[in-house]
């Protein structure tokens, strides 16, 4: 295995692990130089999330460099996994033995994860998800940590909301059935249906790349649900809501994370108006530290953060804030610091962390309402 040591190679710092005797010079305090890898789904069909995630990651950073200055330097070093196992299996090989990071941040989408984090939990450096909603992600391995709150606690809060104000008792349920994400986030519909006592009238699937949904959707349709709960992707999940109303379906429609990105009011258009999520975050959330986050973000991109952005942003500021307890860019002690994490207030509220260092928060349900996602009340 490599040496569990990162330091910028190009920097004066000395390069703890890089031949001599592998030590720092332990008489004056030296900045910590820290190399952190980052695989994000940067090119495809869900390149927004990747591009949300990017955009949340260098605002961090620059923050974090200037506040943590003479004690901590971060530098990020991006790959494209293109929202492919292949592609993330093949960045987190290159970032660990190539680039020797001290820690990778990402795949953005839970197949990626279950496919790459074995390889970071095997050559024992911390993998950080920040988008990883799917049960089972921290059972990979004690490397591997997220901050993304699961679905198994955002979509049932989304459906006691709705079912609460919009007085559902039918249900039809479709999904992507190749995504381990959309799988997971419609275990967790069904299993929330039976729960809450609700009638399921129908049951479809879709793989991601599909764009014609037509005759799922008229089958649905026809079993006369209240809701139509639809766990997918943003691309695919657009269509689908696009096509369930075109199609006359007046009820609900209720979705899981992978809507959390402004992309759904485009795919989506007008179609959009109603759906119900449950995110972490809202850049509505009348809170300091959110507020002041909304505000850098609109200054650096000129456009609200989304979930996605303020996930990766808050998960650079866990990754400082352990770097420096541990005091040195090195793998093994970064993960002590990371697992010690018992709770972590960020612009994605509140989160505590299990002994499986599963985070656990609140989440909050929205509406998209005239292009835009506001709390649903
Ligand atoms: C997962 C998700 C997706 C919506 C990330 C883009 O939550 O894959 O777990």
């Amino acid at each position: 295995l490599m040496v569990g040591c990162s330091s910028g190679g190009n920097t004066s710092a000395p390069a703890a692990g890089e031949g001599g005797s592998g030590q720092a010079a332990s008489t004056d305090e030296q900045e910590i130089q820290a190399k952190i890898g980052v695989v994000g789904f940067l090119s495809g069909s869900g390149a927004a999330y990747g591009e949300a995630q990017k955009a949340g990651l260098e605002l961090a950073l620059g923050e974090l460099n200037e506040a943590n200055k003479g004690k901590l330097k971060i530098e990020l070093k991006f790959e494209d996994s293109a929202g492919e196992k292949e592609g993330a299996i093949n960045a987190v090989n290159k970032l660990i033995n190539q680039d020797n990071v001290v820690a990778i941040i990402g795949p953005t989408l839970s197949g990626e994860m279950f496919a790459a984090g074995p390889v970071a939990n095997e050559a024992e450096t911390p993998i950080f998800g920040i988008s990883n909603t799917s049960e089972g992600i921290n059972d990979i391995g004690e490397y591997v940590f997220r901050n993304s709150l699961p679905e198994s606690i955002a979509i049932p809060t989304a459906m006691k909301a709705a079912v609460e104000k919009n007085g559902l008792k039918k249900v039809a349920l479709i999904h992507a059935s190749n995504d381990d994400f959309s799988v997971n986030g419609y275990k967790v519909m069904k299993a929330t249906a039976e729960k809450l006592g609700l009638e399921i009238t129908g049951e479809a699937t879709f793989a991601n790349g599909d764009v014609d949904f037509s005759a799922q959707l008229t089958k649905l349709k026809q079993t006369n649900p209240d809701a139509l709960l639809v766990s997918a992707l943003y691309k695919e999940g657009s269509m689908v809501v696009k096509k369930a109303r075109e199609l006359g379906f007046t009820g609900t429609i209720l979705g899981g994370n992978g809507f959390n990105n402004p992309k759904v009011f485009e795919i989506a258009g007008p179609a959009a108006e109603g759906l119900i999520v449950a995110t972490p975050f809202s850049p509505e959330k009348k809170d300091d530290k959110v507020q002041a986050f909304v505000k850098a973000f609109e200054a650096k991109y000129n456009k609200k953060p989304d979930q996605f952005a303020a996930q990766a942003y808050d998960s650079l500021y866990i990754m400082s804030q352990s770097l420096l307890a541990a005091g040195k860019a090195e793998r093994e002690e970064l993960r002590g610091q990371l697992a010690q994490l018992r709770d972590f207030t960020g612009v994605s509220g509140k989160l505590s962390f299990d002994e499986k260092r599963n985070p656990i928060g609140d989440a909050v349900v929205v509406v998209a309402k005239e292009g835009k996602f506001v709390p649903f009340e």
